[in-house]
């Protein structure tokens, strides 16, 4: 093989490398994390657990105060994962001081799309209760 063709064969190579690389790199976006520790009820913007997050450690009586990391998510939670330690249920409500429950989640569940009998992108309020409680 001549040296011209050698070098026309790596670039091939080359260019096949990244057309396996573009996919990838779109599926995952950079800014994409769909992590939720231990202990937290996380939230997110967009379904399939995409776009900003808020992980509360407790409850949150109002989203909508500017001041608050839940601002970002105030009328516009759109999945969800509960991975609450000591609280069953992770709730959502449309309302501040937790008023009108548009969103419930057990204990070790994960919501990445709204159900036909829940509400998304109407948060304005979360709190955990016990397994014998009801949002
Ligand atoms: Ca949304």
């Amino acid at each position: 093989m001549s040296h011209r063709l050698k070098s026309l064969g790596a670039k091939l190579a080359g260019v096949a490398s990244l057309a396996v690389a573009v996919p990838l790199v779109a599926a995952v976006p950079a800014h994409a994390d769909t992590s939720c520790g231990s202990g937290l009820f996380c939230i997110w913007v967009n379904e399939q657990y995409g776009g900003t997050a808020y992980r509360p450690v407790g409850n949150d009586p109002q989203w909508s105060d500017t001041s608050n990391p839940a601002y970002a998510v105030w009328d516009a939670d759109s999945s969800w994962k509960n991975r609450y330690q000591s609280w069953y249920w992770a709730c959502v409500y449309d309302l501040k001081g937790y008023q009108n429950v548009t969103v419930w989640v057990s204990q070790g569940q994960s919501i990445p799309a709204v159900p036909s009998n829940m509400w998304a992108n109407r948060g304005a309020s979360n709190q955990g209760l016990y397994s014998g409680d009801t949002c």
